[in-house]
C-alpha cells in the first residue's frame, strides 16, 4: 500500500499551468492512495466559483487509485463535501489510522496567536453561512482582501512564528497514539525525529514540489521525501520501521 500526501499546491486559475505542472508530477509517482493536505487551491469562496481547471485537476485526482482524501487547509476550507464525492474525492477533517496521521499543519502552529483567532471566527457555521449567502464578485472581494493581508502579516513576522510548535507536534502524537505525522502549510519540507515518531512535512509548489511518501509493506512501514516535477520523481530520504516496534531508521 503506497499512500502520497502532497499539499499547498495554491492553485490558481490566472496560472493554468501550474495546474499542468501539478497533474504531470503526481502522475511520477504511482500510489494507491492520494491524499490532498489542503491549500490545494489558493482560495475557495464557494464550489460555484469553482473554474473547468480546478474541475479538471479534482477529476484527475478523484480518478487516482481508490479512494482519494482531502483534508481542507485554511484557504480551501469552503469546498464541500458534496462537491468533491462527485469528482471522487472523499472530503476529511483529517486521516487517522493507526499508521499514519495526516493533517493541513496549521493546527500546529500556535504561536502564530493572529490566525488561530482568525480561524476560530471563520470556521464558525454562523460566519460561513452568511459569507456563503452574499454575492460571489463580494465573496472575491472579501478573499482577495484576506490573501492581501496574510501576506503582509507573512512578510513582517518572525521566522519561527510560522513553524510548527514541539509541544504541539507531540501532544498530536500521543493523543493519537501513532509514530507517523504528516502534514503541510509551514512550506518546509523536511522529516523531523521527534521524541514519539516522526514528523514529515510535504512542501508548497512551483512547477515542482516535495510530498510524503508513505509505504506500508507486509511489515514494514517506510516514508520518504519525494521531489515531484513533470519530467522526473527523485526520492530524497527515506525512513523504515519494523511493524510493532517503535524505533525509525534512517536509510538513506
Ligand atoms: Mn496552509
Amino acid at each position: 500500500m503506497r499512500q502520497l500526501v502532497v499539499s499547498d499546491f495554491h492553485l490558481d486559475p490566472t496560472e493554468p499551468a501550474r495546474y499542468r505542472a501539478a497533474m504531470a508530477s503526481i502522475n511520477r509517482c504511482p500510489c494507491d492512495q492520494l491524499i490532498l493536505a489542503g491549500d490545494i487551491f489558493d482560495a475557495w469562496v464557494g464550489d460555484d466559483n469553482a473554474s473547468p481547471l480546478d474541475e479538471e485537476f479534482l477529476d484527475f485526482c478523484g480518478n487516482l487509485g481508490a479512494d482519494t482524501q482531502f483534508v481542507v487547509g485554511n484557504r480551501d476550507f469552503l469546498i464541500t463535501e458534496e462537491y468533491l464525492a462527485q469528482r471522487g474525492i472523499r472530503l476529511v477533517e483529517m486521516v487517522a489510522e493507526s499508521q499514519l496521521v495526516v493533517i493541513h499543519g496549521d493546527e500546529l502552529c500556535t504561536l502564530d496567536h493572529g490566525y488561530q483567532a482568525f480561524k476560530q471566527e471563520v470556521r464558525d457555521p454562523t460566519w460561513i453561512a452568511e459569507f456563503l449567502e452574499k454575492p460571489l464578485g463580494e465573496r472575491q472581494q472579501i478573499a482577495q482582501g484576506l490573501r492581501q493581508a496574510s501576506r503582509e502579516t507573512q512578510a513582517n513576522r518572525a521566522e519561527a512564528i510560522g513553524d510548527a510548535v514541539e509541544s504541539e507536534v507531540n501532544d498530536w502524537m500521543i493523543r493519537f497514539d501513532t509514530r507517523l505525522l504528516v502534514h503541510g502549510h509551514t512550506h518546509r519540507p523536511a522529516i523531523h525525529s521527534t521524541p514519539f515518531g516522526l514528523r514529515a512535512v510535504s512542501s508548497d509548489w512551483g512547477d515542482s514540489g516535495v510530498g510524503v511518501l508513505i509505504d506500508q509493506q507486509d511489515a514494514q512501514q517506510s516514508v520518504s521525501l519525494i521531489h515531484l516535477a513533470p519530467s522526473a520523481m527523485t526520492e530524497h530520504e527515506r525512513w523504515n520501521r519494523q511493524a510493532g516496534t517503535p524505533e525509525w531508521k534512517r536509510n538513506s
